[in-house]
């Protein structure tokens, strides 16, 4: 293929979304292209010098006269700017509102034929899109977008259900590099957080309230019942001092530790056992594929792309939303047949590598570019 010179616009703060979009640009530097992103500020994941990637940022004011600091305006404006500077090839927007919309917008101000492609990732049709005043905008950012794509099959058919656009949705699941998770376990970090007979289990989340953290505590104080284990619990956000006091209430500070939020998560996969995630809303779990890449079984909520991502018997469980009983049955089932966990365990590195893995994914990214250039 071609090299390209491509625009990301994304949010570049910790995220599933800034996280799929940050690693996208890497490897697409990786093979060649040149990678602009138009960010509030430099993407997290964006740790090492590219010399091919460059990041334009998007200055985002408080003036005295407006209430809000205007984003999605000064966004727009450095789009059209960079679309012109850089002569770029095309634009690839994560988030339909508000970054496709802002896409769209600097492609008029630059008058511009440029591709706009943008990447669904699940809050802003889920939550945004059941607002009637929200759903019109999304409309609009998706179909004046070259062409959309959604994490999941789930996310595809949820979106075409509740904003029914125009353009049709092509499906891209999220990926991982398999080799970022191939880490060996830290003799430091495995003494700090468990005793030598204790399992691991983790949560990785921003603490919102559709990640149900309080149900993973609840489950993990009925594993406690038959087994001895640790519960990680990785990130933070608005339903924190909610979870603190829940463990609190239930006696588990001492099996229950709070690490915030995390950039290196890789190296806690490598001391953990089990990952949980019991969301009511979940597009895809970028969270889980990490974690399965590190060979660890995951129970999850049969809700949204979460069963494309766990095969139920073969790598992972799902349960319904709140069964907090079911998922420590799982468990514990899984802590003590050792056969029953390898064969997970081992089942979760493959479906990681034969469906998520990065150097596929990114080819299915580039042929959708090629696709939209050649119908420029
Ligand atoms: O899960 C979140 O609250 C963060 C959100 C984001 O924008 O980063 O995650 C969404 O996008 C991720 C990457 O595509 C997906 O893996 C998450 O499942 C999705 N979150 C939800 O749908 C709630």
């Amino acid at each position: 293929m071609r090299k390209l010179k491509i625009g990301i616009i994304c949010y570049p703060t910790v995220g599933g979304s800034g996280v799929v979009a940050t690693e996208l640009g890497k490897l697409l530097a990786e093979k060649g292209h040149e990678i602009h992103f138009i960010t509030s500020s430099v993407p997290f994941r964006l740790n090492r010098i590219f010399p091919n990637i460059y990041f334009h940022q998007a200055d985002v004011n408080s003036y005295a006269v407006f209430q809000h600091p205007p984003y999605d305006l000064s966004l727009a404006s450095k789009i059209a700017e960079v679309i012109e500077k850089e002569n770029l090839d095309l634009i690839h927007a994560h988030y339909a509102i508000p970054h496709a919309v802002c896409a769209v917008l600097a492609k008029d101000m630059a008058q511009s034929t440029i591709p706009v492609v943008t990447t669904l990732h699940g809050t802003d049709i889920t939550v945004l899109g059941q607002d009637s005043s929200m759903s019109s905008i999304i409309k609009y950012g998706m179909d004046k977008s070259n062409a959309v794509t959604a994490v999941s099959h789930s996310l595809s058919e949820q979106t075409k259900e509740m904003i029914n656009p125009n353009k049709p949705i092509d499906t891209i699941y999220n990926f991982v590099d398999p080799k970022d998770y191939a880490v060996k376990p830290r003799k430091e970090l495995t003494d700090y957080f468990k005793l030598s007979s204790e399992k691991v289990v983790i949560h990785v989340s921003n603490f919102r309230k559709v990640k149900h953290v309080e149900d993973v505590v609840k489950s993990f104080s009925l594993i406690l019942n038959s087994i001895h284990a640790k519960l990680l619990l990785v990130g933070d956000g608005p339903e924190m001092n909610t979870v603190i006091q829940l463990v609190k209430r239930l006696g588990l500070d001492d099996q229950v530790l709070f690490l915030g939020k995390q950039e290196n998560v890789a190296e806690l996969y490598a001391i953990s056992d089990l990952k949980l995630l019991l969301s009511e809303k979940e597009s895809f779990g970028l969270v889980l594929a990490e974690a399965m890449a590190s060979g660890i079984p995951c129970i999850g909520t049969r809700i949204g792309g979460i069963p494309e991502v766990i095969q139920h018997g073969e790598n992972g469980y799902l349960v319904d939303l709140h069964d907090t009983k079911q998922v420590a049955e799982y468990a514990i089932e899984l802590f003590t047949n050792k056969e029953l966990y390898d064969s997970f365990s081992a089942a979760a590195k493959r479906s990681v590598s034969d469906r998520f893995s990065s150097a596929e994914i990114v080819k299915q990214y580039e042929s959708l570019y090629e696709r939209v250039l050649q119908n420029d």
